[in-house]
């Protein structure tokens, strides 16, 4: 049994039994068993079962996000806001069931079709930073390809993907087609990568051991998407409208608590305007409310655990130019804090996953765009000007996989999400998302005799 805590409070709140290879075995075969009947569930059958799905999530939709905010430490509101994405992705993918057509390819002597096959048994791996969300955005996809799934949720975060679970068969799914199987990522998520039945791994977690689920699915040539680590810049230009930017910059990096692969953590500002933004910047944080997680007006919480109190308090050196408050209570606090640093350091070089933004300054546009590309990884980032040519321009030099001009949001559910070079590759969301959870077939029917 492992204790699950409250983040804000540091008290258990749940004890979850870690499952063994065993138990990852029963839930493979169970998923296994399942693939055959849940493939040929009618088009209509299954994208009803997953409306049916996405309409018990909104149903209880306080009941998650309550659970998710006692379970991550995040405030009610976003809890609330991704239990609601969670329900949208259902209805999405439902949606999306009969959208996904093979083509026919005009050939000599004969018709040739395609068609999207599931993969079989997938293994889920999902974080702990959006648990349920990131669930969603592997379930839809996954469920609506015509796959039965083992969803491992973080060891430190289990409790909405269990709920979810039961949703799931209270929803007419079949039993075995979403099996949650709580555990450690060494014991669960390692078998889930070298399991022989299991057909693809899609993963959301750090590099390093993003890096080793690719290695591992080389044993049996499975199928891997990857959604790792981040480093993103937040560039702002002289010409920017600088208040906006500066208003939403803290959103972008202190969210979650900085606790996000999307974070932009590098603040890259034009040197003319750096300390007028630096000015505003500092304002806006100072107006952030962290807090209690479970008070309506809260807009920072905890961070998920000690180990990462720790990790993040080695990154908040240097040159800090603001620090915020926390509670004195109990709870794995960490201020909000600025730096000034340069691209070289290692606050702008690591991914933190804490409330750490690092502020360095440019000299023009070839100088912004060299500086955000100085980075192993390529998830996010966001473009702030008034020139529209220019914003397009640098949109389309920075090696990133998600990009907002003059805004930092990175996510929705029907545009794809995914990363360039160490940030991982495969997209999740949107219909992009279906070419990950299906394989093409070619059919050639000849005709003439
Ligand atoms: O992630 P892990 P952790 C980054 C972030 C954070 C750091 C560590 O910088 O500080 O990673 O977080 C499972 N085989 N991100 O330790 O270990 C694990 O059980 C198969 C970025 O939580 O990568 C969990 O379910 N699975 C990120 C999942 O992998 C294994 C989100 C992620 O855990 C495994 C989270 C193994 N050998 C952390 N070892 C983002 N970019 O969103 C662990 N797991």
């Amino acid at each position: 049994m492992t204790a699950v805590l409250n983040p804000a409070t540091e008290e258990a709140i749940a004890e979850v039994p870690g499952a063994t290879v065993e138990d990852a075995d029963r839930a493979i075969e169970a998923a296994r068993r399942a693939f055959p009947a849940w493939r040929t569930v009618a088009p209509p059958d299954r994208a009803r079962l997953l409306r049916r799905l996405a309409g018990l999530v909104e149903e209880h939709g306080e009941e998650l996000a309550r659970l998710e905010t006692r379970n991550v430490g995040k405030p009610i509101q976003d809890s609330r806001g991704e239990v609601a994405m969670v329900a949208e992705v259902f209805y999405f993918y439902a949606g999306a069931v009969d959208k996904h057509h093979g083509e026919t390819i005009p050939v000599a002597a004969g018709v040739d079709l395609t068609f999207r096959e599931p993969l079989g048994v997938v293994g889920l791996i999902v974080p702990w930073n959006f648990p349920i969300a990131i669930a969603s955005w592997k379930l839809g996809p996954a469920l609506a390809c015509g796959n039965t799934v083992v969803l491992k949720p973080a060891e430190l975060t289990p409790l909405t993907a269990i709920r979810l679970a039961e949703l799931a068969l209270d929803a007419g799914l079949p039993e075995g087609v979403l099996n949650v199987l709580p555990g450690s990522g060494s014991v669960v998520g390692q078998r889930l990568v070298e399991h022989p039945d299991v057909a693809k791994i899609g993963f959301t977690g750090s590099t390093e051991v993003g890096r080793s689920v690719m290695a591992g699915a080389a044993g049996t040539i499975k199928r891997v998407t990857l959604e790792l680590g981040g480093k993103s810049a937040n560039v702002v230009f002289a010409d920017a409208d600088l208040e906006a930017a500066a208003a939403a910059a803290p959103f972008a990096v202190f969210g979650n608590a900085g606790q996000d692969c999307c974070a932009r953590s590098r603040i890259l500002v034009e040197r003319g305007a750096y300390d007028r933004f630096v000015q505003l910047l500092v304002q806006a944080t100072t107006e952030l409310r962290v807090g209690d997680p479970e008070d309506d007006a809260t807009q920072m919480g905890p961070l998920i655990s000690a180990d990462q109190r720790e990790k993040v308090s080695s990154y908040a050196s240097g040159t800090v130019v603001f620090r915020g408050n926390t509670p004195a209570d109990r709870g794995f606090w960490f201020p909000c804090t600025l730096v000034e640093a340069r691209n070289e350091d290692r606050v702008a070089r690591e991914e933190v996953f804490g409330p750490v933004a690092a502020l360095i300054p440019f000299e023009d546009e070839d100088d912004a765009v060299r500086i955000a590309n100085d980075t192993p990884y390529g998830l996010s980032g966001s473009i702030w000007t008034r020139d529209g040519a220019r914003a397009l321009r640098v949109a389309r030099a920075v090696e990133a996989g998600v990009l907002s001009v003059n805004s930092n949001t990175s996510v929705r559910v029907s545009t794809p999400f995914g990363g360039f070079k160490q940030s991982g590759f495969g997209r999740e969301l949107g219909m992009h998302a279906l070419e990950g959870y299906s394989e093409v077939k070619n059919v050639y029917l000849a005709t003439e005799g």
